[in-house]
């Protein structure tokens, strides 16, 4: 009898392992893409499973560069400071973090800066799982001693047997039992908050074409009017913001720096003056995500763009696109890809009046699925890396009605 126990509870244990390690969120990185300088840099960091902990921050980019900048990490808890520096694609700064809850991690490279708001979480067992490691430990114990003393008391079967029995049947209920909720993690408020509402601006006021200027969003509650400082992070940013200008020749997707709270800002150099469209995508906590659209203008000559233009010619399934109805866009790409904002690949299309932006995005291959709302011309452009540069393609549709 002890034997068959010894062997079931070998097996039990062998199939409780894995059963376990989704319980877990917390400790996983946090990735956050911002544009510095005209680049796209990725920080990211580390999760940790306990604290005080070293935070290590490390930053990646997918084109070359050598960039470096100085952290500066801070506790929002009791305002502990601790400051270090990193470079692109070299080994990570360690930012001694004394406990979990909410931090700002302050990046700065020249006179470009970000705050990046964030929480350091620690995963917490729940007390049914300390109940269910209790009853394994109490079966383990049992079984080993009635092996060892060749006892066949009936105590010491029964005691086993009962407490296999709450081991399993906690272990059968885990995926219907509620998870600990991570130390640090902010209390849980209501679902859903209200509208952003956004203000574009630039500076100089009058940008010229050639020149840096610096865009600006401000959002604002729409129920209180206060700045909207909850933005979380998707797709590996706070924000994607999509510039083009009218005609579609000029596309940036960037990701902008947060200067104060409510307050995105990028640094911008467009080669054509007009106007020009921006659109950006940001998700509140507990809420949907949203798209906050504006427009500005650049005066001047016309000027040449900087990287030429790359065009693509997509395979359109069905060939002849029709509002309302899915298609499906697939490209080649001319090498292995790489993953940018956590997927293979993006595709942004914007209709020919600037009234609709569609976002999508690829698991593998550059294969896309979207659904356009209306008939009419639409643009579009494909994102993705491969061998160690950003490619952005571009591409008209017409869809029919
Ligand atoms: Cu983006």
């Amino acid at each position: 009898m002890t034997r068959v126990l010894a062997a079931a509870f070998l097996l039990v244990l062998s199939l409780a392992v894995p059963a376990r390690a989704h319980v877990v969120e917390a400790g996983a990185d946090l990735r956050v893409t911002q544009t510095f300088g005209a680049r796209e840099v990725t920080f990211v960091i580390a999760g940790v499973s306990s604290v005080p902990a070293p935070l290590r921050v490390s930053v990646q980019a997918v084109d070359p560069t050598s960039l470096e900048f100085a952290l500066e990490l801070r506790s929002l808890a009791d305002g502990s400071r601790s400051t270090g520096s990193v470079r692109v694609g070299q080994g990570p700064a360690a930012l001694p973090a004394r406990h979990a809850g909410p931090y700002e991690l302050r990046v700065r490279a020249g006179d470009e800066a970000s705050t990046i708001p964030f929480r350091v979480l620690v995963p917490v067992s729940a007390p049914w799982t300390m109940a269910m490691d209790g009853a394994f430990l109490v079966t383990g114990l049992l079984v080993v001693g009635g092996v060892l003393t060749s006892s066949r008391s009936r105590l010491l079967v029964g005691g086993a047997s009962a407490s296999a029995a709450v081991a399993v049947a906690l272990m059968l209920l885990a995926p219907h039992l509620p998870a600990a909720q991570p130390e640090g993690a902010a209390p849980v408020a209501e679902a859903g908050r209200p509208y952003a509402q956004g203000r574009y601006s630039t500076l100089p006021a009058r940008p010229a074409t050639g020149a840096e200027f610096t865009l600006t969003l401000r959002l604002t509650d729409g129920g209180t009017g206060r700045p909207v400082d909850d933005l979380t992070v998707h797709h590996e940013a706070p924000a994607h913001l999509v510039v083009t200008s009218e005609d579609g020749a000029v596309f940036r997707h960037v990701h902008p720096l947060r200067t104060a709270p409510g307050v995105l800002a990028v640094r911008l150099r467009v080669p054509q003056p007009g106007r020009y469209l921006a659109y950006a995508e940001i998700e509140r906590q507990e809420s949907g995500g949203q798209l906050v659209s504006g427009s500005f203008e650049v005066v001047g000559p016309a000027r040449p763009e900087a990287s030429p233009r790359e065009t693509a010619v997509p395979r359109l399934t069905p060939a002849a696109p029709v509002a309302g109805s899915p298609v499906t866009v697939e490209l080649g790409a001319e090498g292995r890809l790489q993953p940018w904002l956590g997927m293979s690949g993006h595709l942004i299309v914007r209709s020919e009046d600037g009234a609709h932006l569609a976002h999508a995005h690829a698991a593998s291959a550059l294969r896309f699925t979207l659904t356009l709302p209306a008939p009419g011309r639409y643009l579009a452009w494909v994102q993705y890396a491969t061998g160690g540069r950003l490619v952005t393609r571009s591409f008209t549709m017409e869809v029919d009605r």
